[in-house]
């Protein structure tokens, strides 16, 4: 159930695999759906804005949220997770917003990432923006203060995504969209609600060590050194921390997808390490790219319909 035939107008999704062609039945088993068990493009062919986040709870928050925002509340406020099926990712679709779930670190994020590609390869899906919508630690920012990825860089402030396949360690870039990163700022201007500024992410593959923390279960180094650190990243442009802006960025931009990282900083990594603001505090924290995005795509849509009766 492939929707054979049907040819995408505008940007499609790119996935690159001649294995692929192969395959009579191509299962996403992480998301509970196929090729041959699901009509993929009855189900998501409108879809033109994919937001992703860590928790399945905040990403069904998002559903929510946007649905209000856009005027297309279930009267029921039912809002059914598409993968029921599995534990392991929540989706959500509202219109032609979906939100999707992809839990901690890069490993989690790029098995949640091949599948999403293809599904929205499958469904034919074209002009798609995705946007990472997350949380992440400052470096010499108020806390709440949300950030839009300039450029993801590596451990060592490099703008580059490490993979290795079958032994051997490949490059790739990772680039965001420049337009859509103007363009969300631009939103945060309009709403006035809070500091946003673009800047450097850090992506680690850890929260401890790796972000250079003192309070983890190890720890090497020395305060000063971790004040090196930080000061350092600081001097490369880094303005938050977090660990899945790179693959996002990295995969996105092999298929062809317009795509943009948002991040809220719970605290300033150079004033400490534990996380300890409220929980009503971090609960209006997080909403905050929630509203960023929203203006985004209501914009977005707004820009469209003008477009479709001029
Ligand atoms: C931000 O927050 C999570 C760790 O607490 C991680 O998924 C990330 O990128
Ligand atoms: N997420 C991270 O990865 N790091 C932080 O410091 C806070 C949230």
């Amino acid at each position: 159930m492939d929707g054979e035939g049907v040819e995408p107008c505008g940007r499609p999704v790119f996935v690159n695999n001649p294995h692929l062609d192969a395959l009579a039945d191509d299962v996403l088993y992480h998301f509970s759906l196929g090729t041959k068990t699901h009509n993929l493009p009855a189900m998501f062919g409108d879809v033109k804005f994919v937001c992703v986040g860590g928790s399945p709870w905040r990403m069904k928050s998002f559903i929510e949220y946007i649905a209000t925002e856009l005027n297309m509340e279930d009267p029921k406020s039912e809002y059914p997770n598409i993968c029921v099926g599995t534990d392991r990712y929540a989706m959500y679709k509202i219109g032609p917003v979906l939100s999707v779930s992809h839990g901690m670190g890069i490993p989690s994020i790029s098995i949640m990432l091949h599948e999403l590609i293809k599904l929205l390869h499958h469904a034919h899906c074209s002009d798609v923006t995705i946007i990472r919508i997350g949380t992440s630690g400052g470096i010499g920012l108020e806390p709440g203060t949300v950030v839009i990825t300039k450029q993801s860089v590596d451990a060592t402030f490099l703008p580059r995504f490490e993979q290795v396949i079958l032994g051997k360690t490949v490059v790739r870039n990772t680039d965001l969209d420049e337009s859509v990163a103007q363009e969300l700022l631009q939103c945060s201007k309009d709403l006035n609600l809070f500091e946003t500024v673009i800047g450097n992410t850090m992506c680690t593959m850890d929260f401890y060590e790796g972000q250079a923390r003192l309070d983890g279960a190890f720890c090497s180094y020395t305060e000063k050194d971790k004040q090196d650190y930080l000061n350092r990243a600081n001097e490369a442009g880094v303005c938050n921390i977090e660990m899945e802006s790179s693959v996002f960025a990295a995969m996105c931009k092999l298929s062809g997808l317009r795509a943009a990282v948002v991040c809220v900083t719970f605290l300033d990594r150079l004033k400490g390490d534990q996380v300890n603001s409220s929980h009503e505090v971090l609960h209006d924290y997080q909403l905050r790219p929630q509203k960023l995005v929203s203006c985004f795509i209501k914009k977005k849509l707004m820009t469209k319909a003008g477009s479709q009766t001029a």
